[in-house]
């Protein structure tokens, strides 16, 4: 690979507003002295961090341990808890703020405080402990989105217990193949949950999961719903009854773990073979998810802080749970659907609890801008400060609207760019100290080293498009990949030697420093040897004003090697041969889709991402062999199948 045909270019910027750097966390001038005092040296930055932001029982005096690299080690020699960081460091100071503001998908709003949840969660901690829970065994969770969740994750945190969340719409299958693998002994469900105005039955798929999992000797149940459910005799218990318990002993000691042991496992799914367990590990993970929750987010305490990921996927972990309440912050979550009753209750839920600051995905914008702008414009949006997104590459039509329609123009947004592996956001603008460039994740945070590097590893020239990988270890990577050690050597630091850490994404760097991710890997397409990310044919499309969400992928072509096929969903009338013309006017005439399927709905993920392989065998005529168990709406797949290619 010579490097990728980087081939949109965004001329638009937004420098940081004098408001918004006066109070910020960071300001230009403090990145610019953050960003020279971690180079100049990286160990002595960390090492600094770490004692600044962490509430240790042993301070560590080792900082990098990197004898058996890629296994690298953090601070290796001290010693804390997760849980600790969340709620004990936060008392008594904070025991009557509001730590989560739950909405219900019904509209019911609960809120917990700091003491709330810390009483909770030692309880908890209690009775997992009374089954037999210990440090280092491992726990599945399987809920909704309820506070219970947070609950049962600092619980297992506070017990040294490992915990492996799965998402709650994932089936009674991928749920039996997690515990199998992590091989959990107890698993932490509920009766059902609330989606849409629908009950998702998650009782009934645990006990199809148990069928395949005889080393479960424990279920605790939470009800929510009140729906009947079985409950096997001596293995399943209510969680109240456990908890109301007058024997129950709150575990209000919380485990002294080692900085490496580790904190949870999480299931991510590749584009080849079976899901990968990824290991966090406890100190370097918590000192990232506090400090890069400050600093992106330009966390205050007066803020409200909302992110719309479901704890089932890593942004929920780092950025609704571990991150913000080790900040003290006061957390928005919210139970059910973005749409749900009706497309405006994202922004009732702004409005109602006076947000500040929202992180949510680019699935989400573009699905809001289609349902139009009439609804966020039945709501105050004015307590709204700072904007976020995570997941995908954000089209700049979409950040126009979100920076618009939502942020009043007033708003900075801060796309930040991550994977479940890096544990806490690598690439991102600092709402006080960044020049915003629409589709733009911005530069590293300070201490990060990333690279675009070509195949033989060496940094593309100006801003080509190429690899991208990081070229030192930090604290919040990701410690392995559950019982497949060299899984983790092969896909992360396998491309290049050991050399650097391989992300799987293409991506280049413009003269500002900033980044711009192009796709996958595997979605780079050869069109008459132009190679092109699918990210910016998708791109081009978006920016017709009637098309509200474009896939792209490659399919072989006699002529041109590799043709593209562009899967598009509509908002207004357009035709074929507008898009087609329109993506000639954007980037030229190479880019041009040779087919068009125009689809209801486009194949995702539960997180929203886009899955380019499935749409490849449809774009291919090839039967769909893949795992489809992740895929959020199974039907998608066979309209797309139906639908008239253009
Ligand atoms: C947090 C999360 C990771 C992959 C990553 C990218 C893509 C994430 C952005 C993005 C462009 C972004 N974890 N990705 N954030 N692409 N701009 N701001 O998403 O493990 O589920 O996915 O998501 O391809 O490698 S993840």
């Amino acid at each position: 690979m010579t490097g990728l045909d980087a081939l949109l270019h965004e001329e638009r910027a937004f420098p940081p507003a004098a408001d918004v750097a006066a109070r910020a966390h960071v300001d230009a001038a403090r990145l610019e002295a953050l960003v020279a005092e971690a180079e100049a040296d990286p160990e002595a930055f960390w090492a600094a961090r770490a004692r600044e932001e962490l509430v240790w029982d042993r301070e560590p005096t080792e900082v990098l341990d990197d004898a058996d690299a890629p296994f690298y080690r953090w601070f290796s020699d001290g010693a804390l808890n997760a849980s600790v960081q969340c709620l004990d460091r936060h008392l008594p100071e904070r025991a009557d703020q509001v730590a989560i503001a739950w909405e219900a998908e019904d509209g019911a709003v609960r809120r917990l405080t700091y003491g709330d949840l810390h009483e909770q969660v030692c309880r908890f901690a209690g009775v997992l402990r009374g089954r037999g829970v210990a440090r280092g065994d491992r726990v599945v969770l399987y809920l909704p989105m309820v506070p219970e969740v947070v609950v049962a994750m600092l619980a297992c945190a506070r017990l040294g217990a490992p915990h492996s969340v799965v998402f709650a719409g994932f089936s009674a299958q991928s749920l039996a193949d997690r515990i199998q693998d992590t091989g959990a002994r107890l698993v932490v469900t509920a009766d059902g949950g609330y989606r849409n105005g629908k009950v998702v039955p998650l009782k009934q798929s645990v006990d199809e999961a148990l069928a395949s999992c005889p080393d479960v000797a424990d279920v605790v149940v939470l009800r929510r719903t009140g729906e009947d459910v079985p409950m096997a005799e001596g293995r399943d218990a209510w969680w109240h009854d456990l908890e109301s318990d007058p024997g129950l002993a709150p575990v209000t000691d919380a485990e002294s773990m080692g900085a490496e042991d580790p904190l949870f496992v999480l299931y991510t799914s590749g584009s080849t073979g079976k899901p990968k367990g990824i290991v966090h590990g406890t100190a370097g993970y918590m000192l990232w998810a506090r400090l890069s929750t400050r600093w992106v987010f330009d966390l205050q305490d007066d803020d409200v802080y909302w992110c719309t990921a479901d704890v089932g996927w890593v942004t929920g972990h780092t950025y609704l749970t571990y991150g913000p309440l080790a900040n003290g912050a006061t957390v928005v979550m919210y139970e059910g659907g973005p749409t749900y009753p009706q497309p405006d209750r994202f922004w009732d839920v702004v409005e109602k609890h006076k947000v500040t600051v929202l992180y949510t995905a680019p699935t989400a914008i573009r699905a809001l801008m289609r349902a139009g702008d009439d609804w966020p414009a039945r709501h105050d949006l004015s307590s709204l400060r700072i904007l976020g997104t995570v997941g995908e590459p954000i089209n700049p039509e979409a950040w126009m609207w979100y920076h618009r329609v939502i942020g009043g123009g007033r708003c900075p947004i801060v796309d930040t760019w991550w994977q479940t592996e890096t544990g806490g956001i690598l690439l991102s603008p600092l709402p006080g100290a960044t020049t915003l460039r629409p589709g733009s994740c911005g530069p590293a945070l300070p201490g990060l080293a990333p690279a675009v590097v070509d195949e033989q590893g060496r940094p593309v020239q100006g801003d080509e498009g190429g690899y991208l990988v990081f070229t030192r270890p930090w604290p919040s990577m990701l410690r392995g990949v559950w019982g497949d050690t060299e899984r983790y050597r092969q896909t992360y630091w396998g491309l290049f030697d050991g050399r650097f850490y391989v992300a799987g994404d293409t991506a280049r760097r413009d003269a500002a420093g900033d980044h711009w991710i192009l796709g996958r890997f595997d979605d780079v397409l050869n069109v008459s040897g132009h190679r092109i990310g699918t990210m910016e044919v998708e791109s081009a499309l978006v920016s017709h004003p009637a098309v509200a969400e474009a896939a792209v992928v490659g399919a072989p072509h006699e002529v041109k090697g590799e043709a593209i096929h562009a899967f598009v969903v509509l908002r207004g009338e357009a035709t074929e041969a507008d898009l087609r013309a329109h993506v000639a006017k954007e980037i030229g005439k190479t880019a041009r889709p040779e087919a068009i399927v125009f689809a209801e709905a486009l194949p995702k993920t539960r997180s929203g991402k886009i899955m380019r392989r499935i749409l490849r065998a449809v774009a291919r005529g090839e039967e769909i062999t893949q795992d489809t168990s992740t895929l959020e709406d199974p039907a998608v797949v066979e309209a797309l199948r139906a639908a008239p290619v253009a």
